[in-house]
């Protein structure tokens, strides 16, 4: 038996330390690890499911061949590189080797995550996307803003005097978060939850708000107008340290509450109640979450949101802050710059030409050359992308397609040849994080079973079948000895002088660890100052260079054929497609339903549980109905990461469309209708 310190590397705020035993090369038990303050608590449903999912008998442990009938054979290793490889021969030779796809997404976190490009580099190139489906718009809003992203420590929250969870639901989201709330509440914090639906982190709050969908931007708005009015605004702080508050000042004065109430459905006192407590308690941390910014106008809303921390002083001191995203840990990493992730062919060799949002539009809309061959790793774009019914269709355009995984997924099921993934145990890596401070080890704790192979030695096989260099493959991919590993690790490190033996010990503060982030007022902005005016703005994104308001999307008519808002969250139990398939899971996960409110469903003579049809111009679900009286009505919601499969993919009913900035998807901007199944 063997105890080893770990991490969970999932795209999810904790990122949470974890203790896990191996027995008889099983991994038999997972615990929390106090040594990260953030997640002392110790891990959710999902961390503990892994005891399941290392082992699951779903796991694909062989490369498996699609047949004519749509199933699967399983494969030798040496068959499924040879019918790889044998197609990207003659497809880069009829078009070049841009007519490779390589589709990589949020399925784990790791360094080594980059051998990935570094392939395809060798390969002599590829066609990769720009954006992402997660968080660009809040990234650049809080770029343009302050000039980066990065926040207070996780556990500075207890600091705070009011608590504002807009748009992030961490009760299910991230969990570890509310405690830290929760001390800060039993000292006398007020929390304000700002959200269309009762969310069981609303549960916990003073004081909710239950705005229309895709409408903070005229609440923030109608906020900094009432303190502005009202004499709360700071004005020493902003004095030294904002730029463009005359200018801010002039444009909210047209922002009296009754305009945003008539806009928000909140009513004009309570809109009042909310800017007073702004105004008056402090320090006042204001934690967005990445929900509220899948909308077409989100970017610019985010922004009217950091103007009201901006305005009242609430930055760079302890309690106070934008805890939005937290990239100190990001030392290796592309996010920190995002510039880089915009579209262009900045070498030749890589050409970032697809929109991740319209990714079923910009596939078959390729030329010059266009594509014929996918590589997807770490990702489930059929289901988790904007528009499955398009995407779905993109993929079957294609001539050839690989599809690495550990799972059968929705996409998997699409491919020619399915190749087996490692787990996070099977391969030490080196992880960051987007809420906490740390750099961890995810060391490796288990051989992987005998016909599974990490993305590493998948790329070396295929590397050799296609004649690259041997010493440039070596180059670019570390292993397949464990010590080769960790070499490359160690050197990756090296300019943060940290060690792998620092890691193994425990989680490390990444070197630029601020306790209270941007503490001595100066921001990496043009202006050395916060830019409530930002030049960028609108010379990067063509948006005004206030913060600002309109309504933008698709938006619900409610006289028409589709009245309903859709909303799409994320939930307790997975993350994203991953984990629903577990028995852990199942037990305690509901079957996929849709919430609306019981006036809305009664209208539609909906009894509740009853089966109903979902539906717009896209597509349609039909799935139960739940009355959720906490939701607001107008809204239905679905939670995100059901599988076609299961008959509940909810991007069929999306369409692909970007953020205001950053290239995100707004995912929640569209408008269904419920009838009787
Ligand atoms: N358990 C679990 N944890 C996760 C994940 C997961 O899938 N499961 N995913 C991880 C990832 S990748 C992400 S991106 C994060 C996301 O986690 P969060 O930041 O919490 O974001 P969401 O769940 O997308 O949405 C949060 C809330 O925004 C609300 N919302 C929707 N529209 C609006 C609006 O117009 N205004 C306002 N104010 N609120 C609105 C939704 O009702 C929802 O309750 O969670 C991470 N953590
Ligand atoms: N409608 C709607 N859609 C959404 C959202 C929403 O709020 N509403 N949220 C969006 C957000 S925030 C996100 S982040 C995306 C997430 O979308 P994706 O990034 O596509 O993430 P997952 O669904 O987690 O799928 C990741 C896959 O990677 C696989 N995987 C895990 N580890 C490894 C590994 O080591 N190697 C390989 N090869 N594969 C591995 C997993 O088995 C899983 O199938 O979904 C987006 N989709
Ligand atoms: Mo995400």
């Amino acid at each position: 038996m063997s105890v080893h310190l770990t991490a969970c590397p999932r795209n999810c705020y904790s990122t949470c330390s974890l203790r896990v035993t191996v027995e008889g090369g099983r991994l038999v038990r997972v615990e929390g690890a106090a040594e990260n303050r953030a997640t002392a608590e110790g891990p959710c449903l999902k961390g503990l499911s892994y005891v399941e999912r290392a082992h699951s008998p779903q796991r694909i442990v062989e490369p498996l061949r699609r047949q004519a009938d749509g199933s699967f054979r399983t494969i030798g290793w040496d068959e499924a590189i040879e019918s790889i490889a044998s197609q990207l021969e003659r497809l880069r030779a009829a078009h070049g080797p841009q007519t490779v796809l390589y589709y990589s997404a949020s399925g784990t976190k790791g360094l080594l995550n980059g051998c990935g490009l570094a392939f395809w580099r060798l390969f002599g190139g590829c066609t990769t996307t720009y954006g992402d489906l997660c968080w660009p718009a809040g990234l650049e809003a809080t770029r343009l803003t302050l000039g980066a992203n990065s926040h207070n420590a996780p556990w500075d929250l207890e600091n705070a005097r009011l608590i504002v969870l807009w748009g992030k639901n961490a009760a299910e989201t991230n969990v570890h978060q509310m405690p830290h709330v929760q001390r800060a509440q039993d000292r006398g914090a007020q929390l304000v939850v700002i959200d269309p639906r009762r969310t069981e982190t609303a549960e916990r709050a003073d004081l909710l708000l239950q705005l229309r969908p895709g409408t903070d931007g005229a609440l923030a708005l109608a906020v900094g107008h009432v303190l502005l009015r009202d004499g709360l605004v700071d004005r020493d702080f902003v004095e030294a340290h904002v730029k463009g508050f005359d200018e801010y000042a002039r444009a909210v004065a047209e922002w009296e509450p009754a305009r945003a109430a008539a806009i928000t459905e909140l009513r004009a006192e309570a809109i009042e109640a909310f800017a007073r407590q702004v105004g008056t308690v402090k320090p006042m941390t204001l934690v967005p979450g990445f929900g509220m910014q899948r909308f077409t106008n989100s970017g610019q809303a985010m922004r009217a949101m950091l103007a009201l921390c901006a305005i009242t002083g609430n930055l760079g001191k302890p309690g106070a802050g934008w805890m939005y995203a937290n990239l100190q840990t990001q030392v290796f990493s592309q996010v920190k710059d995002p510039i880089d992730c915009y579209p262009g062919t900045p070498d030749g060799v890589v050409r970032v030409s697809l929109s991740t949002a319209r990714l079923g539009r910009d596939m078959p809309a390729a030329a010059d050359p266009p594509l014929t061959f996918a590589w997807v790793e770490r990702g489930n774009p059929i289901p988790q992308n904007p528009e499955t019914s398009r995407v779905l269709e993109a993929f079957r355009r294609l001539e050839f397609r690989v599809v690495v995984e550990e799972f059968l997924t929705d996409t998997a099921r699409e491919a020619d040849v399915v190749l087996p993934a490692k787990n996070f145990f099977e391969q030490t890596d080196v992880i960051g994080a987007y809420w906490h401070p740390y750099l961890q080890l995810r060391p490796k704790v288990l051989e992987p079973p005998p016909g599974v192979q990490p993305e590493t030695e998948i790329y070396r096989a295929l590397g050799r079948r296609l004649g690259i260099d041997e010493a440039a493959l070596a180059a670019a991919l570390p292993g397949p000895s464990d010590s080769s590993i960790e070499a490359w690790l160690a050197a990756k490190l090296a300019p943060t002088g940290i060690t792998l033996d620092q890691l193994r010990a425990g989680p490390v503060l990444s070197p630029e660890f601020e306790e209270v982030a941007f503490a001595g007022l100066r921001f990496p902005t043009p202006s050395g100052k916060i830019e409530l005016w930002s030049d960028e703005a609108r010379a990067r994104w063509g948006v005004p260079e206030l913060p600002s308001w309109q309504e933008a999307g698709e938006r619900p008519d409610p006289a028409g054929r589709f009245p309903l808002h859709l909303l799409t969250p994320n939930t307790k139990n997975r993350i994203h497609s991953q984990f629903g398939h577990l028995e852990t899971i199942r037990r305690m996960a509901p079957a996929p339903f849709v919430a609306i409110h019981p006036t809305d469903a009664r209208a539609r003579g909906v009894a509740e549980g009853e089966r109903v049809r979902v539906f717009n111009e896209r597509g349609e679900l039909r799935l139960p109905a739940r009355f959720d009286r906490g939701l607001k009505r107008g809204c239905v919601a679905i939670t995100n990461g059901f599988w076609l499969t299961e008959g509940a993919a909810v991007n069929l009913l999306s369409e692909g469309r970007e953020t205001d900035m950053g290239h995100g998807a707004a995912f929640h901007d569209n408008a269904v209708q419920v009838e009787r199944a």
